[in-house]
């Protein structure tokens, strides 16, 4: 595991060419993984396309941005003092929170000297002979290392749909993935907003507030909770904090990712008065929290239809028109298949005077024009329009780069009918590559962090194994990955998930293989998975064989 640099410069960024370890990404993920490698002696580079720290924090800051998840579970949860000395001031941190959290994170463990920042990873090949990865950059870099360790993000390729006529807009274009540092100041503005997943949602109120007129077009309506936002409770807070530790380890035998209340009744053990208070009480309590009501809402289609029917009502009670209302209902989809949005205020904005409606579904964008865009043959006129379209989820970052593994396959070839791995961690053909919160793993299905957290501490202990005993490569055999595959598939079809488009299934982009991506088994059982695999001496990987043994095979 030592490298010519290892002892000289370990912590140098620009004159080092060989390195144990080449992290792409600069966000909780590849943080985290610099610290747990730098602390297990190894020399590790970060290459980061940002001119900062942050990964999906950095790039998404788009009026309203804020995560779903409560702050105070959306934190590392690996040192006990993190916690403690960070304080977060609300229930849902805002978008400038949590990226100042990474930054306190980075500047707090000495982390941004193994960062090479303004650089994105183009190739990263594999060599049979040397089982050495060779990784490229936009910046001329060369840089060979032992391990690849993806620390792209989940949604981190944001998606422009190819409407035909986008060059010919004379006004402003943004996508909310990718919002300008400065800002925008929609004040006096006709805007025209494309989208209505969880970016739209949390973004529609604010731009409505400043502009002259918004217009959202909406193909699909999307099932939203408030989140009951305000200020964190400051004795909640320290209590959590200072016992966070345990904290942790809770959530990591849980479904998500997070120690709540789960009702494991069905929801027809009760009667309907009983179910309406239980639903009433969790809609109170915002968030997620109404997802966990009963244990039959995400696997049978009766019992989702009473949550449905439950959030459609509610829609009802808050927007005024009925037929803007009726518009915002979503019908032909259980709650929860598309990602459950978390909003404040959306759908009281629909009862504004400078806020409109419009149906894409049944009439697609036709084409953007110079002033607007058509859709139903009238055209829309704007001085800007935000494209709240969403992201080329989970595989979309790694398709961006050219990464070729035994014998120069490439990964978007191996992946062609859609991803494969063992665990979300590996896939055949590609040793010593990691993807953290890979397609197969929780990833999006859980408090992202934690699942950071859990992926992160398995490479790092998988590579130290090596190292203890003098293995070259990792990677699964092809068995282990059939039947993971298997294994992911099986569990989805156990659910409502796979019966709607969405961006689980990469339906949202045009062309890509309709594939079940997240793991829905839950986080505690993956967890128990992960670590039987360790304790039976590395199941379904094959370890140390070298490149003509297997080339031979
Ligand atoms: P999402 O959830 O993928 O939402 C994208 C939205 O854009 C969704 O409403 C799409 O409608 C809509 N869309 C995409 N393409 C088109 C076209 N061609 N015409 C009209 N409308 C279109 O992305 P977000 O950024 O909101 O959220 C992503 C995740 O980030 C979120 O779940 C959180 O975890 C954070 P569709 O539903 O496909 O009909």
């Amino acid at each position: 595991m030592t490298s010519s640099d290892t002892t000289t410069q370990p912590k140098d960024v620009a004159p080092a060419t060989e390195v144990d370890a080449v992290i792409v990404g600069a966000g909780f993920a590849g943080l985290y993984m610099l610290h747990r490698l730098r602390g297990a002696g190894m020399t590790a580079r970060v290459f980061e396309a940002g001119d900062n720290v942050g990964g999906t924090w950095y790039w998404n800051r788009y009026p309203g941005a804020r995560c779903d998840v409560e702050s105070m579970e959306y934190q590392y949860g690996f040192d006990a003092d993190l916690p403690v000395e960070w304080k977060w001031s609300e229930r849902y941190a805002t978008q400038p929170e949590i990226l100042a959290y990474i930054n306190f994170v980075a500047d707090r463990l000495n982390l941004r000297d193994g960062v090479q920042f303004e650089t994105r990873v183009t190739a990263a090949t594999f060599d049979d002979t040397t089982n050495r990865w060779s990784v490229r950059t936009n910046r001329g870099d060369s840089v060979t290392a032992r391990f690849c360790i993806m620390a792209t993000g989940c949604l981190s390729s944001f998606s422009v749909p190819k409407f035909k006529g986008l060059e010919t807009f004379k006004g402003d274009w943004y996508h909310t993935g990718a919002w300008p540092h400065e800002g925008v100041d929609f004040t006096g503005k006709t805007v025209g907003v494309i989208g209505t997943g969880s970016s739209a949602i949390q973004s529609i109120p604010i731009i409505a507030q400043q502009a002259k007129h918004l217009t959202v077009f909406q193909r699909t309506p999307n099932y939203s909770v408030p989140a009951d936002n305000g200020p964190i409770d400051e004795e909640y807070r320290q209590r959590l904090a200072q016992n966070f530790i345990e904290h942790r380890r809770e959530a990591l035998q849980t479904q998500a990712g997070i120690p709540r209340s789960y009702n494991n009744q069905s929801v027809f053990d009760v009667d309907a008065d009983t179910r309406e208070r239980m639903f009433q009480e969790r809609w109170k309590a915002g968030s997620f929290a109404v997802v966990g009501a009963f244990n039959d809402l995400a696997v049978k289609r009766e019992a989702n239809d009473l949550i449905s029917e439950f959030v459609r009502a509610k829609i009802k009670e808050v927007v005024h028109d009925p037929a803007t209302a009726d518009l915002l209902c979503p019908k032909d989809y259980p709650l929860g298949t598309k990602r459950l949005c978390v909003d404040s205020q959306y759908f009281q904005t629909f009862n504004r005077d400078n806020v409109s409606l419009v149906d894409v579904k049944n009439a697609p964008i036709e084409e953007i024009t110079e002033k607007g865009l058509i859709t139903g043959g009238k055209e829309y006129e704007f001085d800007c329009i935000v494209f709240a379209t969403g992201f080329d989820a989970m595989t979309g970052a790694l398709a961006n780069i050219d990464i070729r593994g035994r014998q120069g396959v490439a990964l978007t070839d191996a992946w062609s009918a859609g991803p494969r791995t063992y665990l979300g961690l590996q896939s055949v053909g590609f040793p010593n590559m990691f993807t953290i919160t890979g397609p197969g793993s929780p990833s999006v299905f859980s408090n992202m962090i934690v699942s950071i957290e859990q992926h992160v501490d398995w490479i790092t202990d998988c590579v130290e194994y090596m190292r203890a005993n003098n293995i070259d490569t990792v990677e699964p055999s092809l068995e282990a990955q059939d039947q993971w595959v298997d294994h992911v598939n099986e569990v989805a079809n156990r659910t409502l998930y796979p019966q709607t488009d969405s961006w689980y299934l990469g339906a949202n982009i045009p062309g890509k293989p309709r594939v079940f991506m997240p793991y829905a088994g839950g986080v505690g059982a993956y967890g128990q998975k992960c670590k039987q695999v360790v304790e039976d001496g590395y199941e379904g990987f094959i370890l140390g064989a070298s490149a003509r043994e297997l080339a031979s095979v």
